[in-house]
């Protein structure tokens, strides 16, 4: 008997997966390939159910012979393994960034003589309400607070973009790009300190207030699904982080960053250029421990952030506060440089993890942005956080505009390079 293959990413079975189940009989013995979990976030969807719940869900279909975990995207796994003489797919991956995919399994399912079989994607009202409730589902608090949790498990390494407002929230929701015949995408947002005092025309030095910061949180949720990293700039006084922590968990946010620093905190990538203090061992430690004894959720992640190296206060330092603030109860440790050469950032991560083989680190290459995340997860980074990018290409972009209406009285020449409303409208979605 022939074999059809197709690959299953969803966590509810609608009409339209009966029907590719349906077809999918008349070609053979039904095999079902759940992608993986690891597969699936690089996809395009986050897994409200485990791995094996999805695995026993395809099984229990009428008309499946079999189910398999597929953990290749791209299928070369399940193809050199199965070699299925049919491989069944909606056809909505004709087009789009699935297409990549498509070619590929085509090229591969041709080289043994297979057939590739596009049967018409099923997309109506109710298909669509469930496609939107599930996404509800993973944008409420409790779901989105955990998954920061759970993407260090499914993950070498969480990629995270700065976020200030809805529509940069949208950007690093939506944004998927085909990279080497595969598709990937950000895990996280970063609400940045400096990006969100930027957006209102202001310094980064706590002038923001947090009821203004919980207000750009909540324009982000109401549009997006993905985790929020909270930066929390010095955490404030001890007395206010732990209410902090408790409105970041009842927005859903799943982890605060708070940096060792005192008094009237400045940037840091100004380094020693402006005066600047960094707290004691004795006092950051104490106001990670009463972050931690005031969070009421499992999940939600107090991440310190040592600032020896910015403030050339050396290596040797930097690793004694990674323990210190690690002993007293911080879930994850953020190092900052602000050199060009990642080597110190890298000195770091492998002294520190000589030691500490758990504690997820946190980067931010910024300065030193040559890198790349493949080398940064081979030292043992756990989370790489794009801060301010999204902020710094927009706002050159704008002010040429700006200029050039004034330059030209008018605004055809600025046109061009203008985005099209009727695609800014596709964007945001209409419930
Ligand atoms: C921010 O994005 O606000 C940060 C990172 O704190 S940095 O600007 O590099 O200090
Ligand atoms: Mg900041």
């Amino acid at each position: 008997m022939k074999t059809a293959y197709t690959c299953f990413c969803t966590d509810v079975i609608h009409e339209g997966h009966l029907n590719i189940v349906n077809e999918t009989r008349k070609y053979g013995r039904v095999i079902i390939g759940a992608l993986s979990d690891k597969a699936l976030i690089r996809y395009n969807k986050f897994p409200t159910v485990s791995q094996d719940e999805r695995v026993k869900l395809y099984r229990s279909l009428e008309g499946v012979d079999e189910v398999v975990i597929q953990d290749d995207m791209l299928y070369d796994d399940v193809i050199s393994l199965i070699k299925p003489d049919y491989i069944i797919h909606g056809d909505n991956w004709v087009t789009g960034p699935e297409k990549t995919i498509r070619t590929h399994v085509e090229e591969l399912i041709k080289e043994y003589g297979g057939e590739l079989i596009d049967v018409p994607y099923t997309y109506n009202e109710k298909v669509r309400k469930i496609d939107l409730q599930l996404r509800e589902k993973l944008a409420m608090p409790e779901y989105r607070r955990k998954r920061l949790h759970d993407l260090l498990k499914m993950t070498p390494i969480v990629k995270a973009m700065e976020a200030h407002s809805g529509l940069t929230g949208l950007i690093v929701e939506k944004t998927v790009v085909e990279c080497d015949g595969k598709l990937d995408q950000f895990d996280a947002m970063w609400i940045s300190s400096l990006c969100d005092s930027t957006a209102k025309g202001k310094p980064d030095i706590e002038l923001v207030d947090m009821t203004s910061r919980f207000r750009t949180i909540e324009d982000i949720t109401e549009v997006t699904t993905k985790p929020i990293i909270f930066d929390g700039d010095t955490g404030g006084l001890t007395e206010h982080f732990v209410y902090t922590v408790r409105s970041l968990e009842r927005l859903g946010v799943s982890a605060v960053i708070i940096e060792d620093k005192t008094g009237l905190k400045k940037n840091s990538l100004f380094g020693t250029e402006v005066e600047q203090t960094q707290a004691s061992i004795e006092e950051f430690s104490a106001k990670i421990s009463a972050g931690k004894k005031a969070q009421l959720t499992d999940d939600f992640m107090i991440i310190a952030r040592i600032e020896s190296l910015i403030l050339e206060k050396g290596m040797e330092d930097a690793l004694l506060r990674a323990k210190a603030f690690v002993e007293a109860g911080a879930d994850g440790i953020m190092i900052h440089s602000r050199q060009k050469d990642p080597s110190e950032i890298l000195e770091f991560c492998d002294k520190f993890r000589e030691e500490d083989k758990t504690t997820p680190i946190v980067v931010v290459p910024t300065s030193f942005n040559s890198i790349t995340e493949d080398e940064l997860s081979e030292h043992g980074v756990n989370v790489v956080i794009y801060a301010n990018q999204l902020t710094r290409s927009a706002f050159p972009a704008m002010q040429q505009t700006a200029e050039d209406i004034l330059k030209y009285h008018r605004a055809k020449e600025v046109d061009d390079r203008l985005m099209p409303i009727s695609k800014i409208i596709t964007l945001i979605d209409e419930i």
